[in-house]
């Protein structure tokens, strides 16, 4: 890593400490990941992209940074990435799946609040995220309660940016909900130092949709095929994750070759995965990179994970920007308010249309069961668990509630709920 320790210093990161990290997140990678039978040779960009996370990316971001354009961390779907790659910049989620991180968190915050939010605030403090480091500002939400105090204590160490998202959807959260965003793209504008053409802004809908569409087509040709399993789970998560990191327009390009590989397996009736294989649903939180835990357990337990139902998954790519007849920067911010109002968030009261969802998803798969999964201390989704776990036992639908942080101690006793569940569908 040596060429890039005067980057790394030049971003007032913690090198030393880096180094060390990266080793440990590469050994982890290769053992998870390049041990799996038969992947799909398509997985080398993401594989090498993993590899590069906090080097060759990072002197990407930092070549933009130079060229005077916006890079923007956040960590919520809500924050409107589109906008960021109208003016040229990068917005992408920062680091948070770590438990190496969290001791130093909780010199300043509470043991007992999500590890996501935890995990974020230590790679602050530890200086060791290329992505938190080479932001302008970080993009926070008011989407719980952990997140929206932990900003202000965020604030102490980098610049940070509050989005007021509201916890209803009616006209009036609305009207607010779309001032705010309309304050974000002038953030952004602030940063460029120029207001944004309609075609600009236009441009950046339609990057970000077509990663979008690369991503609902990954998610149809890994579940909805049957017995055919082309790519595993535990890659399928990967690639996800990384959506969220790469360059959308390079990113799009690969995950399509991907699935022009998916497509091939699914023609040759070639899977991952035997012959009745069960097929499960994840529900609930983020899956934050390198929080690989539930996908490791399930899938070396006689499952197939053949979709997330989550931030860092389905919820993340489920619908566009619809560009239908848009003129004018205004209509095309009323189109984005339309997208981020389908954002079914626990956060979010009541939030019904999210169990309507499941159902149909369910139904569109032909899953043996759902696993709803709860980071920690996540009161919004852990309190929904119960909605949504009456609705799978109104369609019979087998369902096991999982609460887990990022530690690796609970992973036997997960295991064994695993196995005993999916011995019972
Ligand atoms: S749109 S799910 S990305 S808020 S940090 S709420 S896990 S206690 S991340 Fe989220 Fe946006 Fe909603 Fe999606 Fe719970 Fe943890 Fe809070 Fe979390």
């Amino acid at each position: 890593y040596e060429a890039y320790y005067p980057l790394w210093e030049k971003l007032n990161i913690d090198a030393a400490k880096l180094e060390g990290a990266l080793g440990a997140a590469q050994k982890r990678h290769a053992d998870l990941f390049l041990t799996q039978a038969d992947r799909p040779k398509a997985m080398g960009y993401f594989d090498d992209l993993w590899g590069n996370l906090q080097t060759g990316r990072i002197a990407e971001l930092d070549k933009l940074k130079s060229e005077g354009k916006p890079l923007v961390g956040t960590f919520c779907i809500f924050v409107p990435e589109e906008s960021v790659t109208a003016a040229g910049g990068a917005c992408y989620g920062l680091c948070s799946g770590s438990p190496a991180s969290i001791p130093e968190a909780e010199k300043e915050l509470p043991r007992n609040i999500c590890p996501l939010i935890k995990s974020a605030h230590g790679f602050k403090l530890l200086r060791v995220c290329g992505y938190t480091q080479s932001s302008d500002f970080i993009y926070g939400e008011t989407t719980c309660e952990a997140k929206k105090k932990t900003w202000e204590i965020l604030a102490k160490h980098h610049p940070v940016h509050v989005m007021h998202i509201p916890q209803k959807k009616d006209e009036k959260s609305m009207r607010l909900w779309r001032e705010e965003v309309e304050e974000f793209q002038e953030h952004i504008e602030e940063v460029v130092g120029r207001k944004l053409s309609f075609e600009e802004h236009k441009k950046g809908v339609e990057i970000i949709n077509a990663k979008r569409k690369a991503l609902r087509r990954l998610d149809a040709l890994r579940g909805m095929h049957g017995d055919i399993m082309p790519i595993s789970g535990l890659d399928s998560l990967l690639v996800m994750q990384l959506s969220f990191i790469d360059e959308p327009v390079r990113f799009t390009e690969a995950l399509n070759t991907l699935c022009d590989e998916l497509e091939e397996r699914i023609n040759a009736q070639k899977s991952v995965f035997e012959k009745e294989t069960t097929r499960l649903m994840i529900l609930g939180t983020p899956f934050a990179a390198p929080n690989w835990k539930l996908h490791q357990i399930v899938e070396s337990s006689g499952g197939a994970i053949v979709n997330e139902e989550s931030c860092i998954g389905h919820r993340y790519f489920k619908d566009d920007v619809n560009l239908e007849g848009v003129t004018t920067n205004e209509e095309l911010t009323a189109r984005m308010m339309e997208r981020y109002k389908n954002i079914d968030c626990a956060c979010f009261t009541p939030n019904e249309a999210r169990i309507e969802k499941i159902v149909k998803m369910h139904k569109e798969r032909q899953t043996d069961g759902v696993i709803y999964y709860t980071l920690s201390f996540c009161h919004t989704y852990n309190v929904e668990s119960h909605l949504v776990a009456e609705a799978m036992k109104k369609e019979g639908i087998p369902f096991l509630a999982i609460e887990s942080d990022y530690s690796p101690e609970d992973a036997g006793q997960i295991k064994t709920r695993v196995e005993a569940f999916i011995e019972s569908i």
